[in-house]
């Protein structure tokens, strides 16, 4: 990049009113990297020529090699419209779906969105999914419709059919912001109906929503896109032609006459030509008329094509190019292939960089901009209210709508996500021209040196004894100097070696300077813990010792050009930019300012699902530091990767899919270890479930009228496997008594409705911010009140809940719910059947005035955390449970055997010191654990259910937990690890069944490859949903799900299979319950005659088990010999 460049970028950037930031997304493929390079060559950065070759923007040697974009990257030009200079701050986003987390990241540093959608592939999954993101961000989008030229080149539609199909495209983006909006709408309608009173239309309309009401007074129409508004850009990336019909509109209104406000209204639409009137008409359609864009617009364009690449007419186009007023350089107009020539021609006529650019100009908000709306989006992290944040951190909302740069403003920075760039990259080691002044430096030196070598020279000759005292100085210092040379070169080389992170970061308030002190707030920070402990005078050199609270000095600070890095020394409000030397502050985001009441901004909306998981090793291992190092590396430097060390000591990387696990496996190897790592086969989550007792066998036959076999292979039920005083009644209601005997437990398992386990899955978040709230006011804190519109939401949830947890075995269970699990937001459920037990509500933020009834009884913390114990991990294989809800039905806790405490402390003096030895270590476990109501008479009282013994022992106010103690350990403990064996033996008197995880995936494909395609996908057990053909096309569109244990290379068979036709994008979806049994054996008659006595045929979800177990190292019941006498008989044969 030239020097004046950066100058003037630098300049502009303190014009915050003409900054725009957007990013570039869409599904894979449509042609963003290609459009990138578009804009990028109308600043001179490449040429036109290369633009759409090069693909600048892809700057990592696998994503040219893959040819699909990977990571994000942002890179700043400049734009000249209307006598305006802007800074256009543009970022190339991924379209593959592992990718989707940098799509995330890229969107929350944005005030807008090109959406980029391919014409002939038209609204694909991913364009969906982006137009979300960038809806859940707030901010605004604009339309490209790429690859115009397939319609034309490849498809061989005519100009009307081709209108048809823009037609189209343009409806189906708009249905999808239509469904986002309305959503929008009826949400805030109904955050205001929470706040108002019903009104009486309310009650005479009852329940029902009427969808348009609220929709009418809400202007919407910026949101969608129109050409007639101007935020639709038409064109062929490739080609490098774009256009807005406002070109068209001045182009022709000057030559026809018309009106151009009336031309722009009716340019696009239904409407045509009269030629005999010279009127424009509605009803082009009814009439059979050429709509006026076919006429002026596409035919046009179909000409130039057709006589540039169809008849490569030089006439035709001498004509054409006359017409218009170009100038093309014969080394195009000769090139042998047209599209050079073609490209020579649009980029001149129609350049799409113009058109997109002056789109995002006009179209596009600026820094300044930004809503109310947004800002407390941004501020309120976990669903807060906003008015609940401290009063001084709600008055930085102004700091962020005011947008200043001045001195006044506190600084306020948001990083998404951290890159790594190596050293070659980073501005300090790249060669650079010299300036003058090093120049006439370098000559300088020179000359000195030639001058100490001459005088050398001399003094060995001896001709000349006398150094003059000028040189004498010169090589005095030469000596250090080469020191210092050496020094500074083996830093160099150091510094090489080391990957630099660099903070992809946006300023919302005041300016970055190199050298400042910053705070750095990480996501969990609170502002209100600050409040209190804050000194008068603070300032971030202070050491203030506030949780999640640290400080960092600004090192460097970077304009970001792609792959290249410019160092600035100041980034004013509204710019994107790179902040380096933060990687020991910042692990994937955070939020620095330079006020420590700013609440961490809220976290990404991360749209993809880490699930693929591998293990890997290095090949030596001696190298295994080095590995651990580069995982940490790996995980700071990607924004969706897990790293984690698991309990048996495998080091597991967890991606978002195969080309994701791909990409982090090569950055690994390549850049952040550099070692050679061999990782193991993928390894597939599974979710362990019961459900209801089946109807059927295994032969599809009907069990209740077979007679039941002796079952020859049935696992032998290990009686001493079983506690004592273990029992389980024929409904599968398990009775377990702690080691101790001092409490007794009864659980009972029930299979959740399918639609339930999809709710709780689904609205995690909600219980999340329930359980986050309930855990406040169980320990006495602050309560933060929940925002109204995730009230709404909690609400519609527990009402859903009610509506599909009905009969007589879910009576009221919606308000017995007392935890979810595992990791109390999963999706399972503990229900508290206890008649005289009352716990506090689940829902209590729901309604103020239930806060105060029941009280947790003593130990309910160790019931909750047996349940979460045994939810995380099954019986089956280990695996985490889904859809399984136990219902706590009896717990007894007597305090017989309360004479054990003297029994086992002979001397009364001694019992007494270690009572009160163990009574403090069990108040510090209780704390810790549960922290438990301290007074615990009072609930004692209140339950009836400890007996008074405790109270007349010696030990004063530890009594009742010096009863707790014995042999076996804290009570506590002893009752967690009780409720989860029950919960676990109540799962098994169930029928179980593993769960996998599926893939959907939607194949676009010929017909001559359709085969195939199902070939491939029966072979790995997938199930197509619905196939459908493409209107206009020939493309047919298989959509079908898959599962993932199934998936792995699926993508590149495909690819083989049908010469590269079908590319498919695979997406978790959904758990699936595999229908048998993993324990299954023949018990029936249908199936003994079917299967035969050994049932050796494959039981996939056997399969399935047994590599889970084997992994885990847990027991696998396989027989390894199975045919002893014929493997004899094969060795007599030798
Ligand atoms: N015919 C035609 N092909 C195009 C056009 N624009 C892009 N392509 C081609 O489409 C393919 C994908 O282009 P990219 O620009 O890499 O697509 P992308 O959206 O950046 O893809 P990802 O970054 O992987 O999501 C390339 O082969 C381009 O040459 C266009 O206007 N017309
Ligand atoms: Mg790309």
């Amino acid at each position: 990049m030239g020097h004046t460049h950066l100058a003037n970028i630098v300049d502009l950037q303190k014009n915050t009113a003409n900054i725009r930031n957007f990013c570039i997304v869409a599904h894979v493929d449509h042609g963003k990297t290609t459009l990138a390079d578009s804009l990028i060559a109308s600043n001179g950065i490449i040429s036109n020529r290369l633009a759409g070759k090069l693909r600048y923007m892809d700057s990592r040697e696998d994503e040219q090699i893959r040819g699909i974009t990977m990571k994000s990257s942002s890179i700043s030009l400049h734009f000249n419209t209307d006598n305006q200079e802007y800074l256009i701050n543009m970022i190339d986003s991924p379209g593959h779906v592992d990718f989707s987390s940098e799509v995330s990241t890229a969107v929350r540093v944005c005030d807008g969105a090109v959406v980029v959608v391919d014409v002939v592939e038209g609204v694909c999954p991913q364009t969906q999914a982006v137009l979300r993101q960038a809806w859940l961000e707030n901010i605004r989008p604009v339309l490209v419709i790429n690859k115009i030229d397939r319609l034309i080149t490849e498809l061989k539609l005519t100009p009307l059919e081709a209108y048809i199909q823009l037609q189209k495209i343009l409806e189906q983006v708009n249905a999808v912001t239509g469904s986002l909006f309305t959503s929008k709408v009826l949400e805030s309608r109904a955050e205001m109906d929470v706040t108002r009173e019903p009104t009486s239309d309310w009650t005479t309309s009852g329940q029902i929503y009427d969808w348009s009401a609220g929709l009418e007074e809400t202007d919407d129409s910026h949101l969608y896109f129109a050409p007639e508004q101007g935020n639709v850009v038409f064109g062929s990336a490739i080609d490098g032609w774009g256009f807005r019909i406002g070109q068209f509109v001045k182009m022709y209104s000057e030559k026809m006459g018309i009106n151009s406000e009336v031309l722009r209204k009716t340019l696009w639409g239904d409407y045509y030509l009269n030629t005999k009137s010279k009127k424009i008409m509605k009803g082009a359609q009814s009439k059979g008329k050429k709509p006026l864009f076919v006429q002026l617009v596409l035919e046009n364009i179909w000409s130039l094509y057709e006589a540039v690449v169809v008849q490569r007419d030089k006439e035709k186009i001498n004509k054409i190019v006359n017409s218009l007023g170009l100038s093309i350089l014969p080394r195009d107009s000769r090139h042998s292939d047209p599209r050079v020539h073609l490209n020579a021609i649009c980029t001149q006529w129609l350049p799409i960089s113009h058109a997109v650019l002056e789109m995002v100009c006009k179209k596009l908000p600026s820094p300044l901009d930004i809503t109310e709306e947004r800002v407390e989006k941004l501020m309120c992290v976990r669903s807060r209210r906003f008015d609940s944040l401290p009063v001084q951190t709600q008055a930085l909302k102004q700091a962020f709508l005011e947008c200043k740069s001045d001195g006044t403003a506190p600084v306020i920075v948001f990083i998404c996500k951290m890159f790594a760039v190596d050293s070659k990259g980073m501005p300090q080691n790249k060669p650079r021209p010299l300036t003058r002044e090093e120049i006439v430096q370098r000559r300088e030196q020179a000359r000195t040196r030639l001058a100490e070598k001459l005088a050398n020279q001399g003094k060995q000759m001896g001709e000349n004894s006398e150094i003059p005292a000028a040189n004498a100085s010169t090589r005095g210092d030469q000596v250090p100097s080469q020191m210092e040379q050496a020094a500074l070169n083996a830093s160099q080389q150091k510094s090489e070696q080391k990957d630099h992170f660099i903070a992809f970061a946006r300023v919302y308030s005041g300016t970055v300077r190199r050298g400042q002190k910053l705070f750095v707030l990480s996501p969990k920070y609170n502002p209100s813990d600050a409040l209190a402990k804050l000194p008068e005078n603070y300032s971030p050199d202070d050491d203030l010792l506030i949780p999640h609270l640290s400080s960092c000095t600004v090192q460097d600070l970077y304009v970001l050009m792609g792959k290249e890095l410019e160092d600035v020394q100041e980034v004013p409000v509204g710019n994107v930019l790179g902040i380096g030397g933060l990687e020991d502050h910042v692990l994937k985001s955070a939020t620095l300012s330079t006020s420590p009441l700013c609440p961490p901004f809220t976290p990404l909306n991360l749209d993809a699902i880490p699930i693929v998981r591998v293990a890997v090793e290095p090949k030596h291992p001696s190298e295994m530091p080095q590995l651990v190092r580069g995982m940490k590396l790996l995980n700071q430097a990607d924004p969706c990767v897990e790293v984690l060390v698991q309990e048996t000591g495998e080091h597991v990387l967890i991606t978002a899919g195969e080309v994701h696990l791909q990409r982090c496996l090569d950055d690994l190897r390549e850049r952040f270890a550099k070692i050679e790592i061999s990782s193991s086969s993928p390894i597939v989550p599974f979710r362990e479930t019961i459900i209801r007792p089946p109807k059927v066998d295994m032969v599809n036959e009907d069990i209740g009228t077979q007679q039941k076999v002796a079952v020859i292979h049935q696992k032998k039920e290990d009686q001493s496997k079983y506690p004592e005083g273990f029992a389980v009644d024929s409904d599968g209601l398990v009775t377990l008594n702690t080691p101790n005997k001092l409490a007794t437990i009864s659980v009972r398992a029930l299979p959740l409705p399918e639609v339930v386990t999809q709710l709780l899955e689904e609205n995690c978040d909600l219980i999340r911010a329930m359980e986050h709230f309930n855990l406040s006011v169980k320990e006495g804190r602050e309560v933060q009140e929940i925002n109204s519109t995730t009230l709404e939401a909690i609400k519609i949830f527990k009402q859903k809940l009610e509506e599909n947890l009905v009969g007589r075995k879910w009576r009221n269970a919606v308000n017995q719910m007392s935890s979810f699990g595992p990791r109390r937001y999963g999706p399972n459920i503990l229900l508290n059947g206890l008649k005289d037990y009352e716990r506090p509500s689940m829902w209590q933020c729901l309604d103020k005035s239930s806060r105060d009834l029941g009280a947790y009884r003593d130990f309910d913390n160790s019931i909750v955390s047996g349940f979460q114990l045994a939810a995380l991990s099954g019986p089956i294989c280990e695996e985490p449970l889904m859809g399984v809800c136990f219902i706590l039905e009896k717990w007894n806790m007597s305090y017989k055997d309360q004479q054990f405490v003297q029994t086992h402390h002979h001397s009364p003096t001694e019992g007494q010191t270690s009572k009160t030895e163990v009574c403090q270590e069990i108040t510090s476990k209780e704390n810790s654990l549960s922290n438990l109501n301290p007074v615990l008479e009072s609930s004692e009282a209140q339950h009836g259910q400890i007996e008074t013994p405790a109270k007349s022992s010696e030990a004063g106010q530890c009594n009742s937990e010096v009863l707790v103690t014995d042999c076996y350990g804290p009570f506590s403990g002893q009752l967690i690890a009780t409720m989860k064996e029950a919960c676990r033996f109540a799962f098994q008197a169930k029928p179980q069944r593993l769960m996998t995880a599926m893939y959907t995936c939607e194949i676009m494909t010929t017909a001559e490859v359709l085969g195939r395609v199902y070939g491939v996908l029966s072979k790995r057990a997938g199930r197509v949903l619905q196939e459908e053909m493409k209107e206009g096309t020939e493309m047919f569109i298989i959509k079908a799900v898959l599962p993932v244990a199934e998936s792995f290379g699926f993508a590149d068979e495909i690819r083989k299979r049908t010469s590269g036709q079908a590319s498919p994008q695979l997406v978790f979806s959904h758990w699936e319950v595999i229908p048998s049994d993993p324990d299954w054996v023949p018990t029936t008659e249908e199936e003994y005659l079917h299967f035969g006595e050994k049932a050796d045929s494959v039981n996939q979800a056997h399969k399935y088990m047994n590599t889970v177990r084997k992994r885990k190292g847990l027991y696998v019941e396989e027989k390894i010999v199975e045919h002893a006498e014929k493997q004899r008989t094969l060795s007599k044969n030798k």
